[in-house]
């Protein structure tokens, strides 16, 4: 059974006439992200990949980019697209210190 895919859709971006989307994964493992800081561009897409045998919970509350993946059970694969550019805070409904800052840069 597929889950939906939560996409952020705050805005359309047209740069250019061709936008070429980059995917970064970020893993979830021992109630931490793997990296705890990256930097992208708009369009790109995250995936958070949960490498733990329990669920998660991937949300943000950065205004203009919030976001809640909802729950992602072990070995599920989820990604959310950051279309708006600035600072955006991540973290884990279900484990408060999982933390990850996405810097989005034009
Ligand atoms: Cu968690």
């Amino acid at each position: 059974m597929r889950k939906a895919i939560a996409l952020l859709t705050m805005g359309l971006i047209t740069v250019g006439s061709t936008v070429w989307a980059c995917s970064i994964v970020v893993e979830q493992r021992n109630r931490s992200f793997l990296q705890k800081e990256i930097s992208i561009k708009i369009g790109d897409k995250v995936i958070f990949v949960n490498s733990d045998d329990y669920g998660h919970n991937v949300y943000s509350e950065t205004d203009g980019s919030s976001f809640d993946i909802g729950l992602q059970e072990p070995g599920e694969r989820l990604s959310v697209v950051f279309d708006t550019p600035g600072t955006v805070e991540v973290k884990c409904r279900i484990h408060p210190r999982m933390q990850l800052t996405v810097e989005v840069v034009e």
